[in-house]
């Protein structure tokens, strides 16, 4: 028989026959394989999966790191007497569960009991392994807020097609979201805006809709998140932006700006020409505020974004400019690389590492700086070729914030700009062509992008998402060999509906 899983496994080797779930069928294995099967299989089955030592009807789960040399890694072997999942690592164990899932009759997504299913899965056996190891989304919650029990709701989306990354973009122009008990006022003010721009907001005369948007999220969500997030083997990278798209922050703090006039938070899109300053007391400002981010986020990875600086508050400030001369640095650009190093050792002193957009390359921010590189992807092979670890995010491929179809009809929801149709999400390859075996060593791996200016809400967002984030788990888990976008195309709209009973509607696919 044919599966359908996404993204495709390494290898498939179908046999005759299949497994079936019963209300006997029992389930042994390590703690969190017991918990996953039962979280997966038991809400539309309605079956208990009781532990039990038989050794047929069961679902056995099993860690043998000497089995596997790849982080990930899991077997499936599936008769008509049981299912086996042996895996490397925990991780693994997960992905066969995953698989396991979308290999279950599609009602198995029901979140209500239903009866008289055949609950089959094909026999067969799988072999299985990611071959990137940084696999990831990223969702803008400044632009549009998205609450925790949403949030809680992608990351179970991501879990589905193996993402491991949730890059979290929680500050822009637009809004600030994290609580910093330190600097009340970054939620109290900086979380809301007035208002915000109808249409496209290159259009004038600019036209607002008058409603109050915001909202913020408490260490305590945050570090729900974070251990949601790590049930489903997901690792958090929060992003606080520094020194560009700073305006919700200079609006709560207006000490940290370069102006004497007040700012607000922004009610518009587009890159602002309101950067931070470069005090010192902003530089130690921003180390506290990373501060008690390190205390909610383990991971090893902190971005601190870095992104489309605009230098003409820095030209014109006298401040700045004296601080130039304070400091003995040539340019604006150098003051930016200060900054950037003053950041990143702070990290290094809390062993974590800086993340930065590709932009960051410009000021030498010192070889253990990841690059994120979003521009073309000579940026990422430069970033490489220099020592950085990589990870590959180019907006041509990868921007699912850019139209999806051509808009003849006008019949597509306002983009920002762009075009990324499905096949060019397909077509996404991590590793450019122009990069040696070393420098290709060097990427990590690569993410989709969802920034919301033009992204209200959920709904909008899943339009937007799928099915291009589909094809993006593949490019990032399935080997180049194994890729064939005619293949996917036969899988995908299996995926599409199974979305369409979790209540997500993707894009119709043509
Ligand atoms: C560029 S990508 C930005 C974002 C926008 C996005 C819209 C990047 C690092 N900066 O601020 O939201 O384009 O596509």
């Amino acid at each position: 028989m044919d599966i359908r899983v996404i993204p495709k496994p390494v290898e498939w080797a179908p046999a005759a026959s299949s497994f079936v779930l019963t209300a006997e069928t029992a389930v042994q294995g390590p703690e969190a394989f017991v918990t996953n099967i039962r979280r997966y299989f038991s809400t539309a089955t309605g079956f208990p999966f009781p532990a039990a030592s038989s050794r047929t009807n069961v679902l056995q789960g099993r860690i043998e790191p000497e089995r596997f040399d790849r982080p990930g890694a899991y077997e499936l072997v599936i008769t008509p007497e049981s299912v086996h999942a042996i895996a490397g690592d925990e991780a693994g164990l997960f992905y066969a569960v995953q698989t396991l899932r979308q290999l279950a009759p599609p009602e198995i997504f029901r979140s209500a009991a239903v009866y008289g299913v055949p609950w089959e899965i094909p026999c067969g056996r799988i072999l299985d392994y990611p071959r990137f190891a940084w696999r990831g989304v990223m969702l803008d919650c400044s632009r549009h807020f998205f609450d925790v029990a949403y949030i809680k709701r992608f990351l179970d989306l991501l879990a589905l097609h193996k993402f491991n990354v949730f890059h979290w973009h929680l500050i822009d122009d637009q809004g600030w979201r994290p609580e910093i008990r330190k600097y009340p006022r970054l939620i109290e003010i900086g979380a809301w805006r007035a208002q915000t721009v109808l249409g496209h907001s290159s259009h004038t005369p600019r036209c607002y809709d008058g409603k109050p948007h915001g909202g913020f999220y408490t260490q305590a969500q945050m570090r729900e998140v974070v251990a949601y997030a790590a049930e489903r083997h997901i690792t958090v990278i929060p992003e606080i932006e520094l020194p560009g798209h700073a305006t919700a922050a200079i609006a709560a703090y207006p000490e940290l700006g370069n102006t004497v006039e007040p700012l607000t938070v922004s009610t518009t899109w587009g890159v602002h020409s309101h950067i931070l300053n470069a005090e010192e007391s902003t530089i130690r400002f921003f180390q506290d505020v990373l501060d008690e981010i390190v205390e909610i986020f383990p991971s090893p990875i902190i971005h601190i974004g870095g992104d489309e600086v605009c230098m003409d508050e820095w030209k014109a400030s006298p401040r700045v400019q004296a601080r130039l001369r304070e400091l003995g640095l040539g340019s604006e650009r150098a003051l930016q690389g200060y900054l950037l190093r003053r950041i990143g050792d702070h990290l290094s002193a809390h062993g974590r590492r800086l993340l930065g957009w590709d932009e960051v390359l410009e000021h030498d921010p010192g070889t253990e700086a990841v690059v994120m590189t979003w521009r073309a992807s000579e940026h990422g092979v430069q970033a490489a070729n220099r020592g950085h670890d990589v990870i590959m995010c180019p907006k041509d491929y990868t921007y699912l914030d850019y139209y999806q179809a051509v808009d003849q009809l006008r019949s597509e929801p306002l983009t920002i700009h762009g075009f990324v149709p499905l096949e060019k999400a397909y077509a996404f390859e991590p590793i450019p062509q122009e990069l040696a075996a070393e420098g290709a060593g060097r990427v990590l791996g690569g993410q989709a992008q969802l920034w919301t200016e033009y992204i209200p809400d959920p709904e909008r967002l899943h339009y937007m998402m799928y099915p291009r984030a589909l094809a993006i788990a593949e490019a990032l888990w399935t080997q180049s060999s194994r890729r064939d976008y005619a293949d996917f195309r036969r899988r995908a709209p299996h995926h599409m509906r199974i979305l369409q009973r979790l209540g997500v509607h993707g894009r119709p696919m043509d």
